[in-house]
Formats: structure tokens, sequence, C-alpha cells
């Protein structure tokens, strides 16, 4: 104990006086290393590969209500519900590895005339199910990416998850649950956290 601790009092000694021996004007301009995207093992959230109205790789039971749309040069989805309370749901499954313990899932969402079902749940969000390797659902449901509200524009939305005991495949899902409005997704990541 005690001589672990005189290493950890010579590293931060050496750890200061590099610190003190560093030039005064240390500010040489270097490539800053830009803000860059975790890497996400969610292959095409970015919409941008396209296949007739759908991104490639995506599936929906509700053709009608979900599309690729291009704005100055970017795709992206839209879910159009016309109707109150109705359902639509873009996605795509995942293999889970199972050396995976927490992930990141970022999005960006931009609604209008948006109405809400009753439910808490009844909402524009990026849904995570999570299933075994016979497609039953494991772990509890977890905080999703979502919007309550219209927005002025695109807002970004991140959560961090346990990846459940079991889970096989992870089910990614663009979805609007029971409620009605012009609903827009972009950029879906997921990554892995170390
Ligand atoms: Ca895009």
């Amino acid at each position: 104990m005690g001589s672990s601790f005189g290493w950890v009092v010579v590293i931060l000694l050496a750890a200061i006086g590099s610190f003190a021996a560093r030039p005064a004007v240390a500010t040489t301009p270097t490539t800053a290393p830009a803000a860059t995207a975790p890497s996400s093992v969610l292959p095409n959230g970015s919409f941008e590969h396209v296949s007739g109205d759908l991104p490639d790789g995506w599936t929906t039971g509700q053709p009608e209500r979900v599309k690729v749309i291009e704005e100055n040069g970017n795709h992206f989805v839209r879910v159009t519900i016309d109707k109150p309370k109705q359902t639509a749901i873009l996605s795509r499954a995942l293999a889970v590895d199972p050396a995976w313990k927490r992930l990141t899932i970022r999005a960006r969402l931009r609604a209008k005339d948006l109405k809400l079902g009753e439910e808490g749940w009844h909402e524009p969000r990026v849904a995570l199910f999570f299933a075994n390797a016979d497609g039953e659902h494991v772990g509890k449901w977890p905080d999703v990416p979502r919007l309550r509200e219209n927005t002025a524009g695109w807002i970004d939305r991140e959560v961090t998850v346990d990846v459940p005991d079991g889970a096989a495949k992870l089910d990614v899902q663009c979805a609007v649950f029971s409620a009605q409005g012009v609903v827009d997704f972009d950029d879906v990541t997921v990554s892995v956290e170390e």
C-alpha cells in the first residue's frame, strides 16, 4: 500500500514536471481533432443509401406512411400519419455481439402537426427491441430517443442503455406509435460503449 502510494506520487510529480516544462507557446496550430462521430454498428442509419422509397436494409409494414425524402442533398426518413392514433415503424435488425455491455443510441428528429396518443409510449421514438435467439423480448424497456412535441428544426437525442442478459438481436425502430403528425428521422447511430 505504502509503496504503491509512493509510485503514484512519483508519477504525479513526473506529470507535473512535464507539464511545467512545456513551453509557454505550446499552441502550435495542429489539425484539431474534429469531434468525429463515434463509429456506429448500425449500417445506413444516415439513410443515404436508398432503394425505391425506402432506405437500404430497413423494412416497414406501413410503406404508405414511410418514405425517404431528399432535402439539400441529404436523405432522411419521413413518417406521415394523417389520422389520429396510427402507427408506422421502420426497422432494422442488428446482431448483438455478446461482448457488448452498453450501447449509445443517437438520432436526429423533427416533427410537426404532432398529436400524441394517450399512453406514454404513444409518440415518435427510436424504439429499441432487444430479443433473444428465439426472437423473444428480453430485458426492461430501455430509455429511447423520443419526441413529445413539435420542433422548430432538427434536434439531437441520445440515450445510453444496458444490453440485457440473453440479448442476441436488437431491432432498431424509427417509429411513431399511436399518434398523428409528420415526423422525420435521420442519423441514427448505435455506438458500443467500452
Ligand atoms: Ca441523412
